[in-house]
């Protein structure tokens, strides 16, 4: 990177938001363009044999191999890094693989994870069935009761793990305070902050360590791509780049990814803006309406978490969970009775999208593990969407009317 360019980023530092979701990373091409050029090319070539050498040796910064670093991409982890308020960040093939590269780089035999009980399926399978094969052991704990998370910290935990909000059913996690008790104990706290984003939460600047996420969902923003993100400090970035990315997973992103990634992050502030306000107004309606038993939304004043979101999030985000009084029967009828909101997983997409985590994105737990951590088989997760707030809200009454009739 050239001394100018440098200079520019340090003034889009300083700068707002959005102002740093179209412009931080950037750098010039030969023709000026404006977007970046997506460099579809596997390898690089070296003027000289030494050249080469100095490269793979890190004595000489530049890209050699895609799997490694590539132009394009690059700008979009400078970007993202920019996002999230950290020294330095990677892409990924997927947010799982992301998740993966870290583990495998920062944990050995032997080695310990603090988990927060609620944690995406796939997360959990990762930990639960993956990870333990190799001697690594898992203790899900409750980390919204901090005292309960000091006394399962032992001489083997390595890192301390969750999500806020957690999917599917909305808990939060107080960053501030687990980190603090994680920096303490010299853990590595690593929050997924895919459901918040960095626009409502920067777990860094709260003290966190590394920031996970999948890219797949807001980030991305129009349901069209698979990817993921991690951002940290440079010398752990390095190390997850060389270790876990090149060598342990090869879950490269594709710079095709890294163009749509940038395309969409430069309207993740007023995409944000609109699933906040929409799910704000929905989870107000489903709280009202007699079909209702609960609302897991933390923009509620009633909700448990009102207090700590207020602390910790801009915004309170897109995603709202409910179980209705006729329980997962009448969940199904609910969701087979929508027309605009489409049955499916994922979530942050333009379309409003409604799924049955029991059945779906945590099927990987068995029915006790489940129970024990806390996801009733009742829940229904929705991604409110951005279409007419009105329209999603009119497709929802008339779902509950067709189980309440
Ligand atoms: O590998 P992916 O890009 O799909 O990301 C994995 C992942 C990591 N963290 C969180 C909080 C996630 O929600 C995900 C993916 N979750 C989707 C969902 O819950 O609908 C996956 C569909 S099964």
């Amino acid at each position: 990177m050239s001394a100018s360019n440098q200079n520019k980023d340090h003034n889009i530092a300083k700068m707002g938001f959005a102002t740093r979701a179209i412009h931080a990373g950037t750098t010039s091409d030969q023709y000026g363009a404006l977007v970046p050029p997506v460099y579809m090319t596997s390898t690089f070539t070296f003027d000289t044999v030494e050249q080469g050498a100095a490269m793979f040796e890190g004595e000489q910064i530049g890209h050699f191999y895609s799997r490694v670093s590539n132009p394009t991409v690059d700008i979009l982890e400078r970007r993202f890094a920019a996002l999230e308020r950290a020294e330095s960040a990677i892409g990924f093939a997927s947010g799982m693989g992301g998740i993966a590269a870290t583990f495998w780089t920062l944990l050995s035999s032997g080695d310990e994870i603090i988990a927060d009980k609620t944690l995406y399926g796939c997360t959990f399978a990762l930990m639960e069935h993956g990870l333990t094969k190799f001697g690594i052991t898992i203790k899900y704990v409750d980390l919204q009761n901090i005292e309960a998370f000091k006394s399962a910290i032992s001489p083997d935990t390595k890192i301390v793990y969750f999500e806020t909000p957690a999917n599917p059913n909305m808990r939060l996690v107080d960053i501030a305070a687990i980190c603090e008790i994680s920096k303490a104990k010299g853990l590595v706290s690593i929050v997924d902050n895919t459901y918040s984003t960095p626009y409502l939460t920067r777990p860094i600047e709260l003290g966190a360590d590394l920031v996970v996420h999948s890219a797949t969902k807001y980030l991305g923003g129009h349901g069209d791509l698979i990817a993921g993100l991690v951002a940290g400090p440079a010398d752990l970035m390095l190390r997850i780049r060389v270790e876990g990315l090149k060598d342990m997973t090869g879950a490269v992103m594709a710079p095709l990814t890294a163009h749509q990634i940038m395309r969409g992050m430069k309207t993740l502030e007023l995409r944000m803006d609109r699933h906040c306000s929409t799910a704000m107004m929905i989870a107000k309606e489903l709280e009202a309406h007699p079909t209702v038993e609960q609302v897991f939304y933390p923009g509620l004043e009633t909700s448990p978490d009102y207090a700590l979101a207020q602390e910790q999030m801009g915004d309170f985000g897109g995603m709202i969970a409910f179980e209705l009084k006729g329980g997962i029967e009448a969940g199904r009828t609910m969701m087979n009775g929508l027309n605009l909101v489409k049955r499916a997983v994922s979530l942050g997409d333009p379309d409003s999208l409604i799924q049955h985590p029991a059945s779906m994105t945590h099927a990987a737990y068995t029915p006790e593990e489940r129970a024990r951590h806390g996801i009733t088989d009742g829940l229904i997760r929705l991604s409110v969407g951005l279409e007419t707030p009105d329209d999603i809200l009119t497709d929802i009454l008339v779902g509950l009317d067709a189980f309440g009739a």
